[in-house]
């Protein structure tokens, strides 16, 4: 009777049955999951920590609540046909056999999303790349890129590095740079020809911003082959050459990244340029297959490296050139990228270097005028296994919230790009397989590279920049191509990082010969958007959209702006601890970064759920400490040295 009873179902219960069963396997393979995931931890991983482990917990059991709640999403509609208000569309399977809806709740759960908005905003750079048949070294690198608020009315301009004539290379009028002011409505405008900006033919690679007289007005250096430039800004929307008064012209090098740092605290900002390799030119190595005569760009291994320059700022106009007096001659250089940050905790700057086939350095600064080289001792120099790799771009952050700037460097593709986990004793150790930072990136060629915090949630993310040396790169790895996409990691949390490059749309995974990479938030919404430059293509700008996605609504930040007095101007060197309830957050206004590249000197923090924060502390380079208490969240807080702080509000989009 029972039996026949059962076999008695009503309509639609054996679907139902279905579903639940469904439900409570996939329960179950997600518990097998965390069993296998926590023991792999605890017996394979030198890294393992109950934070980790924590960590993993938590991300594996958000996966099971994502993985419940895309089930009652997916359950059929009620009789009728009404669908529920707010289901989902049903998920796409993606290769891995998972659906990429549920990884989407998982690893980009704020669903925020990068835009090319490059056209609408009136932007149309275009890197010329001076290409020729000869395949000259210069060619296929640079360009890097810049944001500098040149008229300091609070919203970010554009500044666009361009290359120059060569002897293949010799058009009717050189490339030009370009400046574009922003309009404060989300559209730029070319302003070049009224900035006085024009160069006489030399090839640009780099760019470094930074108010280096102390005026309010941020300054502009160029750095190229052979010669390397200094812009003046006269305030007036016009810039003037003053190479030659000032001193700072690196002639006869070529000079890739450099960057701004007061690194005697005496208040003036001084200037670190790195050079890349010794090369003529006039004389070029061609490279490539001798039998066949087919010509390649050439290895860095052909030319002798080269040492960095540090200008001290005498505080007249001019610089002197302290580079030996410092202790940084270091010939072994081919440097494509640099990082100014006080790395071991002591108040001052130092120098972290990334080269290209040589190991990377680390210049600790004693406090006296003069560096160390630490390198060895704090174990950054080479990879885990002891490779010096490509080192194409450099960029420090706290990503694990602890107070400790961890240094990230990006790499060729075949090489991973390496993520070094700061000890907070003056070591470092390679934290890449562990982090996630490398795997998936494999067949990439990095170039610009920047920490930030995507989606305001309080962890620092971090976007990668790429795109191949070699134009014909398929001949020689038929799996790799020269145009590359981007690539998005999100930190889930105390410096794990996961790949949510396909949670992107297909602006972001666009191919492209990417090189330079500016982060800032150019529209003022607390959501950073970012500038790409490519090598021979047009420049991009994508806006960060995180602040019209519903999910991202609950997220927070916070931006520092500082203005020194006692210290420079920039407040480039200051720390910035920010507290709000038992979140915590760490940064430093630091110089260089990137590859080639000026970020926005604004210092941004994700604040999560957090609506306010209770302290926010700086310290300055001249050792002031200023704390301001109960600031509230989502604004632009400018900050004066021993003088106070405000909210800075925007003014109203001006009529074009
Ligand atoms: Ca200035
Ligand atoms: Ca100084
Ligand atoms: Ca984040
Ligand atoms: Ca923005």
């Amino acid at each position: 009777m029972k039996s026949f009873e059962r076999r008695k179902r009503r309509p639609g219960e054996f679907a139902t049955i279905r579903a639940e069963m469904k439900r409570r396997n996939c329960l179950m393979r997600r518990y097998r999951l965390v069993i296998l995931v926590a023991s792999v931890l605890t017996v394979g991983t030198a890294d393992t920590s109950a934070g980790l482990l924590r960590h993993t917990f938590a991300v594996v059991l958000q996966d099971m609540r994502g993985a419940v709640q895309a089930q009652s999403n997916s359950e059929p509609a009620k009789a009728g046909g009404d669908s529920a208000p707010g289901a989902q569309a049903p998920a796409q399977k993606d290769d891995d056999g998972i659906t990429l809806r549920r990884r989407v709740d998982v690893i980009n759960p704020y669903r925020v999303q990068f835009r090319d908005v490059t056209s609408e905003a009136g932007i149309h750079f275009h890197h010329e790349r001076a290409a020729s048949p000869q395949k000259l070294y210069l060619e296929t690198m640079g360009p890097g890129v810049a944001w500098i608020d040149y008229n300091n009315d609070g919203y970010l301009d554009a500044f666009f590095v361009n290359s120059g004539l060569t002897p293949f290379f010799h058009p009717d009028s050189a490339p030009q740079p370009a400046l574009y002011r922003n309009n404060r409505d989300g559209t730029f405008t070319d302003v070049t020809a009224e900035s006085k900006i024009r160069t006489d033919g030399t090839f640009f690679f780099g760019v470094a911003v930074a108010d280096y007289d102390n005026d309010g007005f941020p300054d502009i250096y160029m750095t190229g082959y052979r010669h390397s430039v200094l812009l003046h800004n006269n305030r007036d929307g016009t810039f003037t050459d003053v190479t030659a008064k000032a001193g700072v012209g690196d002639d006869g090098a070529w000079a890739t990244a450099a960057g701004w740092f007061d690194y005697d605290h005496d208040g003036k900002l001084d200037l670190l340029v790195t050079n890349y390799v010794q090369y003529d030119e006039d004389h070029p190595e061609l490279c490539g297959e001798e039998p066949t005569g087919h010509r390649d760009y050439c290895h860095p291994d052909k030319f002798k490296g080269s040492a960095a320059k540090l200008y001290h700022n005498n505080g007249d106009g001019t610089f002197t050139d302290v580079t030996e007096k410092a202790g940084l001659t270091n010939t072994d250089g081919k440097s494509l990228a640099v990082v100014l940050a006080d790395l071991d905790g002591d108040g001052w700057p130092d120098i972290f270097i990334a080269n290209d086939t040589q190991r990377n350095f680390l210049y600790l600064n004693n406090g006296d005028g003069t560096f160390r080289d630490a390198t060895r001792k704090a174990n950054v120099g080479f990879s885990e296994d002891g490779r010096a790799e490509a080192g194409m771009s450099a960029d420090a952050a706290d990503v694990m919230n602890n107070g400790l700037l961890y240094l990230f460097v990006s790499h060729l593709d075949f090489e991973l790009n390496r993520l070094y986990r700061n000890n907070g004793d003056g070591t470092f150790t390679d934290f890449t397989i562990a982090s996630g930072v490398g795997q998936t990136n494999i067949l990439n060629s990095s170039f610009g590279a920047r920490f930030f915090d995507f989606d305001n949630d309080g962890w620092r993310d971090l976007l990668v920049i790429n795109g191949h040396i070699l134009d014909d790169i398929p001949l020689h790895h038929p799996e790799v191509t020269y145009e590359e996409e981007k690539t998005l990691y999100r930190n889930m949390g105390e410096a794990r990082f996961v790949d949510v490059t396909r949670t992107e749309g297909k602006d972001f995974r666009a191919k492209h010969v990417g090189r330079g990479l500016a982060v800032g938030d150019y529209d003022n919404d607390g959501w950073q958007d970012f500038l790409v430059s490519n090598n021979g293509e047009d420049a991009q700008l994508f806006r960060n959209e995180g602040g019209s996605s519903p999910e991202a609504k609950g997220n927070h930040w916070l931006a520092v702006k500082l203005i020194g007095v006692t210290s420079n101007r920039d407040g480039i060197g200051a720390a910035i601890r920010v507290r709000a309830g038992d979140f915590s957050s760490y940064d430093q206004v630091k110089g260089g970064m990137s590859y080639c590249s000026a970020q926005d000197p604004r210092v941004f923090f994700g604040l999560g759920a957090h609506d306010r924060v209770d302290t926010l502390i700086v310290r300055w380079p001249s050792g002031y400490v200023q704390e301001m208490k109960d600031v509230p969240a989502d604004t632009v807080v400018q900050v004066t040295e021993g003088v106070g702080a405000k909210a800075l509000k925007y003014p109203a989009p001006h009529p074009r």
